[in-house]
């Protein structure tokens, strides 16, 4: 549960950092369109990886600097965003993420789907989501697939989050982070309102529906 604590507040305060960030890179990255074009259209036909923030997302985590984002795109299947550690003692976590409002959500429950591939992954990572009020020092929803991780290295799979985004909620957050160090890609996430059938992902909030074992007879 601290790290849940103190990620989130990582999180928020890489935002408004990266944010400032990006909109300087913007200008400069405009001064020089014409010879990224051609390196881009080089680098295209071998794959290639383009360092800095896919348009709409940011880096953050408790040790941004640690980490590199990105595009990688692949001969024949489209590009994909990467997150990398840049050393291999990251002393904490980076993500991939943003946010969006929660308004059309309301009420409702959300899974996120993304598909993942890690490579190296020393410790961890995961695909995460979470759900925010108007007081940000209580987060109404999250999971970032802490019990369930991604480790080592791995093909291209689906991975799920699942949270209800209560009537209170202002806006959800969303991403992929690595604790530690490796490479992990990220791509076609996309975000569907599912039945009350459909559990929900958030450990904390799993709860079985009825008491289990109380004459301790099961095997
Ligand atoms: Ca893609």
């Amino acid at each position: 549960m601290i790290f849940f604590i103190c990620a989130h507040k990582e999180l928020v305060g890489g935002v408004r950092s990266d944010a400032q960030l990006l909109r300087r890179t913007t200008i400069v990255d405009q001064r020089h369109n014409s010879v990224l074009l051609v390196s881009a259209v080089m680098l295209l036909w071998f794959g290639a990886a383009n360092a800095g923030s896919p348009p709409g997302w940011s880096l953050a985590g408790s040790k941004p600097q640690a980490y590199e984002i990105g595009v990688e795109t692949a001969s024949g299947s489209g590009s994909s965003a990467f997150l990398k550690s840049r050393i291999e003692n990251t002393g904490g976590f980076g993500t991939l993420m943003q946010t969006f409002s929660a308004e059309s959500y309301r009420g409702k429950r959300l899974r996120m789907t993304g598909m993942a591939k890690a490579t190296d992954v020393e410790n961890w990572a995961g695909i995460w989501m979470r759900i925010d009020g108007s007081d940000q020092k209580k987060m109404l929803g999250f999971d970032n697939m802490q019990d369930r991780p991604i480790v080592g290295s791995t093909e291209w799979q689906e991975y799920n989050v699942v949270l209800d985004v209560p009537d209170e909620s202002e806006a959800i957050a969303f991403g992929i982070l690595l604790v530690g160090s490796g490479r992990v890609l990220v791509d076609d996430i996309r975000f569907d309102e599912v039945g009350k059938d459909i559990a929900e992902t958030n450990s904390s909030e799993r709860l079985p529906v009825e008491p289990s074992n109380l004459d301790f007879e099961t095997k």
